[in-house]
């Protein structure tokens, strides 16, 4: 992709060296940038290897110790994992230095003409995902980037000019964005998500209502038609982007409500659908083109992805349920009895909405990881105590879910909660589990034929 920035940064120092910083080095060493690279606790060998191997011409410096000036850095790119509240984050800014993350480098250098970002606390990596489906299918190129796992800058970089670049957006990307300001743009929903990072729900709203806050009058925005945490958040942060309510009220989306041409599961996949629907619209694509891909698409996995069915129980993976809302609203759209698994790293919520949604289908709710204890009391509070079992780990919840599950029932990991505690990711979780599901079918398979 063409470079849009009228002036190439001359030095930048990237603060990290995960997916970000890797990208941001592949980006800007081509474009003769001299980078200063500094990573908490210092770079891994691995890092230095990567350095090596793209550093030809000598651009970059390791840093070994925090800057004592910033004065000959343009900006700071921070690596999106990275608190705000680091001492670098704030030398640099008492500097009157910029830090930015990846979002706002890549605008800079590429424009927001082809951008497509997407954010909300759940729903994001579906809409993502379907957006560029239904894309791809209607002829137009267009790649899934951002906190979805392929990095931004390096898809934009390596990407065609006349592509799409869908972009999810995490809250801690936005986090301080000033000048990211893509052509379209979409929050899906709010709620309570990621508190100890950014302090109170006010605090993360504002940080999600970012993406559209540098967008122009000519710009598109689509939020949801009644989230009341989205309305206070854009009085705060406002946009001047044409704002669009989307419109849960369609013939195709009731067609997907009766899961004709549809394999997604519940309410909150409809309302996906329908961000995803009114977007390619705007964009020209045919209602008819539009209705075929959504019954090609299938669930990603990690989002509510059936694993397999053993003795009559069906498995289902929402590692990627990593909050209150993402499990709650997963609970709603199930019909059968669940025994829910559930539990994590700590993120500091409230865990009511997921009592109230787990109390019509839930017949267990095992509890695992850091926030078992804290789930469980409320639970117990709530009238629920005897539907609740504690746990370590995964593999002791797995055990007592296939006990007490009786044909009919669904197994659901939809833990509410991140999976920081005891993985390094959610997908790492989900595989543990299918791996657990695949394990099972053996076990009762050997178990029938001796
Ligand atoms: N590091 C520090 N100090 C810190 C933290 C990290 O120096 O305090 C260094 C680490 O040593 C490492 C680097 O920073 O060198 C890691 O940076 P990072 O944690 O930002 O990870 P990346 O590999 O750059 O991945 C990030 C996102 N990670 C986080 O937001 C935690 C990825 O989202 C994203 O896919 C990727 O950029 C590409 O855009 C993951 C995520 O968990 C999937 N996101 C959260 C979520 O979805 O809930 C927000």
């Amino acid at each position: 992709m063409n470079v849009q920035l009228k002036a190439i940064p001359h030095c930048v120092l990237v603060y990290g060296m995960g997916v970000t910083g890797r990208s941001a080095l592949a980006t800007l060493l081509p474009l003769g940038t001299a980078i200063a690279l500094y990573v908490d606790g210092g770079l891994a060998p691995d890092d230095r290897a990567f350095v090596e191997r793209c550093d030809e011409r000598e651009q970059v410096t390791l840093l070994d110790a925090l800057p004592t000036s910033y004065d000959a850095y343009d900006f700071v790119l921070r690596a999106s994992g990275i608190s705000v509240e680091k001492p670098l984050v704030k030398a640099a800014r008492a500097a009157g230095k910029t830090v930015m993350t990846d979002l706002e480098l890549a605008y800079l250098l590429f424009g927001g003409d082809r951008m497509i970002a997407i954010t909300g606390s759940n729903g994001k990596t579906t809409v993502t995902s379907l957006l560029e489906h239904v894309l791809n299918e209607a002829g137009l190129a267009a790649t899934a980037c951002g906190n979805i796992g392929r990095p931004l800058l390096t898809t934009m970089a390596e990407g065609p000019d006349d592509g799409y670049y869908i972009v999810e957006c995490s809250s801690f990307q936005l986090e301080g964005v000033t000048r990211f300001a893509p052509h379209r743009a979409a929050l899906l929903n709010l709620s309570p998500d990621h508190l100890e990072w950014h302090g109170s729900f006010d605090a993360y709203a504002d940080a999600k209502a970012h993406i559209a806050h540098a967008q122009g009058a000519e710009d598109l925005f689509w939020i949801h038609p009644a989230d009341s945490a989205i309305e206070e958040a854009l009085e705060r942060v406002p946009t001047r982007a044409m704002v669009r309510r989307v419109s849960f009220d369609a013939p195709l989306l009731d067609a997907l409500r009766k899961g004709e041409g549809w394999a997604l599961f519940g309410e909150h996949n409809i309302e996906n659908a329908a961000f995803v629907l009114e977007i390619a619209r705007e964009m020209g694509i045919e209602e008819g083109s539009i209705r075929n891909a959504f019954a090609s698409f299938r669930p990603i996995a990690h989002r509510m992805e059936n694993v397999g069915e053993v003795d009559g129980v069906v498995f289902i993976n929402d590692s990627k349920g990593t909050n209150v809302d993402a499990t709650a609203r997963a609970l709603r759209g199930i019909t059968q009895p669940v025994i829910l698994i559930a539990g994590g790293y700590d993120k500091h919520v409230s865990f009511d909405d997921l009592y109230e949604a787990f109390r019509p289908v839930g017949k267990t709710m095992i509890l695992m990881g850091e926030t078992a204890e804290t789930i469980a009391a409320g639970a117990r509070e709530q009238g629920l105590g005897e539907r609740i079992v504690v746990c370590h780990n995964l593999k002791e919840a797995f055990q007592e879910a296939v006990k007490r599950a009786a044909p009919g029932d669904m197994v659901l990991l939809s833990p509410a909660s991140a999976s920081w505690d005891q993985y390094s990711h959610f997908e790492e979780r989900g595989d543990e589990f299918r791996e657990r599901v695949a394990q099972w079918r053996e076990t009762r398979e050997m178990e029938r034929h001796s």
